[in-house]
């Protein structure tokens, strides 16, 4: 698995740290397949009752796909983008609930996979945002089908439209967040709420976590963000707007 994702556990809880501190922890191909082996080694495993999901260093949870690697992708299709990004699906279908904890940028992916999981506690200190629109592009793994859930829809629709990033108190507010706590206590907390729903019984908490599920049919949904997804990634102002980011220059986007 490398050391890009770290996973360990302590008693009844399971942790998944991304440890890309450098590139604020964006996930690359190998990140987001060492996530998804880390939440089915857990998730088969009875004496893991909780996972903590959470990025290494002070300054970021996640911020988002990696863009280099998305610069030397080549043309995407929902079929490939699917084998990619999975990720979110395993953690939404993980029996074992996941708490993300957020400490700094909640971006883009990142913020798309926070959303997957069960609950969301952050850090005062955090920064939540989709800004793939500054990049010609759409938030494509799940956050079109995810955010309206959460926030609502008018709420999803402003942040997906201006890209702009809110703090934990707003992202409370929106219903983005369910806890904002101290950058101090962040640990100590997420852990007493871990070890709360560890306590519990876990053939419950599952069918709670599979009913609540079932109930949303995203699958239509993430299938027809897929396919935009790739169109915009593949549309030259997908090329540009990336390109743009590596260069550090603003996008010219409108270009056909
Ligand atoms: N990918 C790659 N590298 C990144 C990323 C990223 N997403 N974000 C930051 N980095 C790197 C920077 O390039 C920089 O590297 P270097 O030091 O080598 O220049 C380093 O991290 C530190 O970043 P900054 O110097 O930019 O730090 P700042 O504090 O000035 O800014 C920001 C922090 C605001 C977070 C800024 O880095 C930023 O805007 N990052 C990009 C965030 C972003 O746009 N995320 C969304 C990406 S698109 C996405 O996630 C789509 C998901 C859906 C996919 C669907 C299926 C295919």
């Amino acid at each position: 698995m490398g050391n890009e994702v770290i996973v360990s556990q302590e008693g009844h809880i399971g942790r998944v740290t991304v440890n890309r501190p450098k590139q604020l922890n964006a996930m690359n191909s190998a990140t987001r397949s060492a996530i998804v082996e880390a939440f089915e080694q857990f998730g088969s495993d009875p004496e893991v009752r909780a996972i903590i999901l959470t990025g290494a260093g002070e300054k970021s949870f996640i911020a988002g796909a990696d863009l280099a690697e998305f610069a030397a992708s080549g043309e995407l299709d929902s079929v490939k983008m699917r084998n990619e990004w999975h990720m979110t699906e395993v953690a939404a279908a993980c029996p074992t609930p996941i708490i993300a904890m957020v400490d700094g940028f909640c971006l883009g992916g990142g913020m798309e996979l926070a959303m997957a999981c069960d609950l969301r506690v952050a850090s005062d200190r955090s920064r939540f945002g989709q800004p793939e629109i500054n990049l010609g592009i759409l938030p494509g793994a799940g956050g079109t089908q995810r955010l309206p859930r959460l926030a609502g829809e008018g709420r999803a629709l402003e942040l997906m439209l201006t890209g702009r990033m809110i703090d934990a108190v707003e992202a409370e507010r929106y219903g983005i967040v369910n806890f904002v706590w101290p950058a101090d206590v962040l640990e100590e907390r997420t852990l007493e709420l871990a070890e709360q729903i560890a306590s519990k019984a876990a053939f419950a908490a599952e069918r709670v976590k599979r009913a609540t599920r079932s109930g949303l049919a995203l699958e239509e949904g993430l299938q027809h963000e897929r396919e935009l997804f790739a169109e915009c990634f593949n549309s030259p102002d997908g090329k540009e707007g990336v390109a743009a980011f590596l260069e550090k220059r603003k996008p010219r986007f409108n270009r056909s």
